[in-house]
């Protein structure tokens, strides 16, 4: 399984911020070389929504957050639309978002996301990257 907000070795260590556009590439090193992250046709907006770039076959999840405050309904929009579950209350939010309309906001109390077990997150020897916009609104 993949549970995404909490330290699985003991479930007491939560995530307290914001996350958006969660990406897991399975076979491809996405960044390879110094980039700017606003153009470097990872997700753009144009008219107002959030337009996804390079999400093939390789694109295992993609976890945006354009959607209204509060919401729970948080989907992967990769090809392969994994189930996530809410465990807490995880949420979209507005107020700190990074692309589009909210970013999925985690209060650090019993919030995190969870996908099924899949040969998808065993990446063996092959090229992978993990990308996300990330806000910490937690203290050290
Ligand atoms: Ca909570």
């Amino acid at each position: 399984m993949l549970h995404i907000g909490v330290q699985r070795y003991n479930y007491n260590h939560y995530f307290n911020g914001r996350l958006d556009a969660i990406r897991i590439s399975k076979g491809i090193a996405r960044w390879s070389s110094n980039f700017t992250p606003e153009n470097a046709g990872h997700f753009e907006t144009a008219s107002g929504s959030v337009v996804t770039i390079g999400s093939g076959a390789d694109t295992k999840l993609l976890i945006q957050s354009n959607n209204t405050d509060g919401s729970k309904n948080i989907e992967d929009t990769s090809i392969f639309g994994k189930e996530v579950t809410v465990n807490g209350d995880v949420q979209h939010s507005t107020g700190a978002n990074k692309l589009g309309n909210t970013s999925l906001y985690f209060d650090g109390t019993g919030d995190y996301l969870h996908l099924n077990d899949s040969a998808d997150w065993d990446f063996g020897s092959g090229d992978f990257t993990i990308d996300f916009w990330y806000k910490d609104d937690g203290t050290v």
